[in-house]
This record gives C-alpha cells, sequence and structure tokens, in this order.
C-alpha cells in the first residue's frame, strides 16, 4: 500500500514517540513532497511544521531528507518512518513505489 491510500496521518507530533516505541517495521506516515521538492505536505493537505525534528540527522554524513536519486531521477519524494535495514525512530525520504507498512492515525474506540 502507498501512502497516498492511507487517509489519515500522526498529525499530532506528539505521538512521534507512541509510535516509534509501537512500530517495528520502515512505514510510510502519509507525508511527501510530490509537488514541490522540499515542500512536505501532509495527506490532508496541512504542510508540515517545519519545527520538527524528526528526520535522521548524521554527523559528517547527508541527512535526511535527501532527494537521493542514484536508485530513481525522479529523487525520493514519501516520508518513511525509518528505512528497511534499521530502527524506526526517525523519517527519511524514500522512493514512494517502495512497500512499506503504513502509520495511520484514527479515532480511539471507546
Ligand atoms: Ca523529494
Ligand atoms: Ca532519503
Amino acid at each position: 500500500m502507498s501512502a497516498f491510500q492511507c487517509n489519515s496521518l500522526p498529525k499530532k507530533l506528539m505521538a512521534q514517540d507512541f509510535v516509534t516505541s509501537n512500530v517495528k517495521i520502515t512505514s510510510w506516515i502519509g507525508l511527501n513532497d510530490l509537488d514541490i521538492e522540499g515542500h512536505w505536505v501532509w495527506v490532508n493537505n496541512q504542510p508540515l511544521n517545519n519545527s520538527v525534528e524528526f528526520w535522521m540527522k548524521q554527523n559528517n554524513k547527508i541527512s535526511e531528507p535527501d532527494n537521493w536519486t542514484k536508485v530513481h531521477p525522479d529523487g525520493e519524494d514519501c516520508a518513511s518512518l525509518g528505512h528497511p535495514e534499521g530502527e524506526t525512530d526517525f523519517w527519511t525520504d524514500a522512493y514512494c513505489f517502495e512497500e512499506k507498512g503504513f502509520v495511520c492515525e484514527a479515532s480511539a474506540a471507546v
């Protein structure tokens, strides 16, 4: 399933800790920069609050999002929780055609 079939998102960014402690596979989070490179938008068309600091940062290396074009010239336009080889407590940009799990926000059942 792609990020775009998922009609919800973890827009409450305080949910990040909850998500990362419960999601153990790399997953789409419903965030992309398909329309304008570097302008990240949630699936409900709300722009990403640029003060968030969930993108993976690497000392002395390129941090995420890096819009990597080595595999596909269009670059990476979908935000992913983690990556296939590693931990899931940070965001990376990834190729939208990759298969991943997905994280959605939903009302709590009572
Ligand atoms: Ca991109
Ligand atoms: Ca990337």
